[in-house]
C-alpha cells in the first residue's frame, strides 16, 4: 500500500478508498459507485433518519443498562473504517472456508486480503480482545445482494455483544451454588457443547428480553413480532432472527444468538459467556417512520430530509411520500457466457449503469438448451424515478445501455 509520503505515483491498478490506496488483484470487485458511498456515514449525519434511529437504540441501552454507579454499560463505536481484513470479516467469526459469503459474488473485495465489511460483526474479536464486556458498533456494510425495496448493496447495521462471568449470569438465580456455566457436554439444538443448559437458557432469556424490550421501546407494545429459530450463523449457537410485521408482511430486522465459545477463547475471554446481535438500521427505520423504499435513505431531496429535522430523536415522525411516480418495467433476456455467471454480477452492473433509478431486478426465467449447451436468463428490471415520471423513451435508452454493458462486461449474448 502506498501513502502520500512515498514518491511512487499511484498505479492505475490501485484503488483509493477514503484517501488510502490499496493494490488490486483478481479478487477486486469494488465499483466506483460503491466506493463513493464509503465515508458517507449516514448513521452519523445529523437529522438523517438512520442517525435518529440509532440514537433511539443507543438511548434504550443507556437508559436500561447501567452500572451500579449509573453509567452506561455499553460502549459505543460508530466510526470504525469499513475496510477490514478477510480474517476480521470471516475467519475470526469461524466462517467455514467454503461459506458462500466468502465468494466474490457475495462480497465486495478491495483485494484478496481486504474487503468492505459485510457486517459490523467484523469488529467483534478486536473489541473483545480490548477487554470490553458490552459494546455497540454502528456502521455501513456492503453486500452484493439482491435488489428490491428492502435490500440495497450498502446499508447500516448495529451490532452488540454482552459478556458475563459466572457470578454475574447466575446473580438472578435463587440458589446458584451447584450451578456452573460450563460443562463438557454435547452440542444440541439448545446449546453448545461447552455450555451448561442453565447458562444457555439464562443467556437466551436475557438476549430475547433485551431485544423485545428494544422493539417495544421503538414501536410500542402493539407491534406484531415473532422469533424465528432454526437460524444458522457461524458465530452463534443457538441463533434466532426477529421479524416484525411491515406492510402486511414479515420483515426480518435482526439476527442474534449465543456467542460461539471458541470466539471468546480466541479473544482471551474463555472464562466468560455471552450473546450478540446485529440489526439492520434501515429495516427498523422503514418500520418506525413508514419509509416504503430503502433507496430513500440515500435521497438528497430536501422533501425527504426535511421531514426528519428534529432535535429530539424521540419525536414521532411518519414519512409522507413526496409523490409517487409510476414504475416502468422492462425485461432483458440473454444467453449467459458460462456456468460461472452469477446473477449478483448482473445486479451490480444494473446498479452501476442505471443507479438508484432501478427499484428492483429479479430473475424471472431460466432455461437450458441441452443440445446447444447454453442457458438463458431473463431478468425483469423495474425502473422508477424518485422525482419524476419517466418517459418510455428514457427508460428504453437506459435499458439499452444496461444491455450493452452486460454484453461488453459480462460477456452475455442478448436474445
Ligand atoms: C448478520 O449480518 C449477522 N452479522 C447478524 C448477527 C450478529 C447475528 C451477531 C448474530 C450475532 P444478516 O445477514 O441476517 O446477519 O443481517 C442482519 C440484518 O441486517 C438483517 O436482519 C436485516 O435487518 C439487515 N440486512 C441484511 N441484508 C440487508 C440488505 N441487503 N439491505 C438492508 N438490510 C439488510
Ligand atoms: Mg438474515
Amino acid at each position: 500500500m502506498s501513502n502520500s509520503t512515498t514518491a511512487s505515483p499511484q498505479k492505475s491498478s490501485d484503488v483509493t478508498i477514503q484517501g488510502l490506496t490499496y493494490p488490486t488483484d483478481s479478487y477486486t470487485n469494488v465499483t466506483p459507485r460503491i466506493i463513493s458511498k464509503v465515508g458517507c456515514n449516514l448513521h452519523n449525519q445529523k437529522y438523517h433518519p438512520l442517525n435518529l434511529i440509532r440514537h433511539r437504540i443507543q438511548n434504550y441501552f443507556d437508559t436500561y443498562f447501567t452500572t451500579h454507579i449509573g453509567s452506561p454499560v455499553f460502549s459505543v463505536f460508530d466510526n470504525i473504517s469499513p475496510v477490514v481484513s478477510v480474517y476480521q470479516n470471516f475467519d475470526s467469526l469461524l466462517f467455514p472456508p467454503d461459506h458462500p459469503g466468502r465468494t466474490v459474488s457475495d462480497t465486495y473485495y478491495v483485494n484478496s486480503q481486504q474487503l468492505l465489511r459485510a457486517h459490523t460483526t467484523a469488529h467483534q474479536e478486536d473489541l473483545i480482545k480490548m477487554g470490553l464486556d458490552a459494546f455497540l458498533v454502528a456502521g455501513d456494510v456492503y453486500r452484493r445482494d439482491e435488489i428490491d425495496a428492502s435490500h440495497y448493496p450498502v446499508f447500516h447495521q448495529m451490532d452488540a455483544v454482552r459478556l458475563f462471568q459466572e457470578k454475574e449470569l447466575f446473580a438472578r438465580v435463587n440458589d446458584p451454588t451447584n450451578l456452573s456455566i460450563f460443562e463438557d457436554g454435547k452440542r444440541t439444538a439448545d446449546k453448545q457443547e461447552f455450555h451448561s443448559l442453565e447458562a444457555a437458557k439464562l443467556l437466551e432469556y436475557d438476549l430475547k428480553k433485551t431485544l423485545s424490550g428494544l422493539a417495544d421501546c421503538l414501536f410500542g407494545k402493539e407491534v406484531e413480532m415473532r422469533w424465528v429459530d432454526d437460524v444458522y450463523f457461524p458465530f452463534t449457537h443457538p441463533s434466532w432472527e426477529l421479524e416484525i410485521m411491515f406492510e402486511g408482511e414479515w420483515l426480518e430486522v435482526l439476527g442474534c444468538g449465543i456467542t460461539e465459545q471458541k470466539i471468546l477463547h480466541n479473544a482471551g475471554a474463555s472464562h466468560k459467556v455471552g450473546w450478540a446481535f446485529g440489526l439492520g438500521l434501515e429495516r427498523l427505520a422503514m418500520k418506525l417512520y413508514n419509509i416504503p423504499d430503502i433507496r430513500l435513505f440515500w435521497s438528497n431531496d430536501p422533501g425527504f430530509l426535511k421531514q426528519f429535522r428534529v432535535d429530539d430523536p424521540n419525536t414521532p415522525i411518519t414519512y409522507k411520500p413526496i409523490s409517487s411516480y409510476p414504475p416502468c418495467i422492462n425485461d432483458m433476456s440473454f444467453w449467459i457466457p458460462n456456468e460461472e455467471f452469477r446473477s449478483n454480477d448482473f445486479y451490480d452492473l444494473v446498479r452501476s449503469v442505471a443507479g438508484d433509478i432501478v427499484e428492483r431486478v429479479e430473475l424471472v426465467d431460466e432455461f437450458t438448451q441441452v443440445a446447444k449447451q447454453r442457458t438463458s436468463h431473463c431478468y425483469r428490471i423495474t425502473y422508477r424515478h424518485m422525482d419524476k415520471t419517466f418517459t418510455q423513451a428514457e427508460v428504453n435508452d437506459l435499458h439499452t445501455k444496461v444491455g450493452r454493458a452486460a454484453t461488453d462486461l459480462l460477456g452475455v449474448t442478448l436474445r
